[in-house]
């Protein structure tokens, strides 16, 4: 089977702490290739894009001021059931609950601040993978 792609992001949170390597190391050390990497600051066409499906959500233009708020680090990783892979290298959207030993869960904590601030992305289906992708890497 060729092997699944997914689009990682380190957000600002995670670049601004230095962690980028950290993430990098995780998703190395599962046995993931990373295919494409690109560090970028993303402006807010750019995200809203990105973040279509939670426009109209209480969190949303926090969100898209936060991703905006410094630079990030786009990477595709590769590997045989990589998206849900990484979403569990990730752990879940709220670092409080996340689990240890995962990324969220290890490496970040509620802040107090109206988005919740939780060092990555990964895409949650092979639908956003490709649709994401494309934002982040129109070439590949
Ligand atoms: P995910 O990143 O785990 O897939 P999503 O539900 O897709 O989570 O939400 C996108 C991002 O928006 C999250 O990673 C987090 O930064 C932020 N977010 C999600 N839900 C909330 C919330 O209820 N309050 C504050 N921020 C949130
Ligand atoms: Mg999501």
């Amino acid at each position: 089977m060729p092997a699944e792609r997914t689009l990682i992001l380190v957000k600002p949170d995670g670049v601004r702490r230095g962690l980028v390597g950290e993430v990098i190391r995780r998703i190395e050390s599962k046995g993931y290739k990373i295919a494409a990497l690109r560090m970028l600051t993303a402006d807010k066409d750019l995200l809203a894009t990105h973040y279509a499906e939670h426009q109209g959500k209480p969190f949303y233009e926090p969100l898209l001021e936060f991703m905006s708020s410094g630079p990030i680090v786009a990477m595709i990783a590769e590997g045989q059931r990589v998206i849900e892979g990484f979403r569990s290298l990730a752990g879940v959207t709220d670092p409080t609950l996340a689990s240890p030993g995962s990324i969220r869960g290890d490496l970040a904590r509620d802040q107090g601040t109206k988005v919740v601030q939780n060092i990555v992305h990964g895409s949650d289906s092979v639908e956003s993978a490709q649709r994401e992708i494309k934002i982040f890497f129109p070439n590949l």
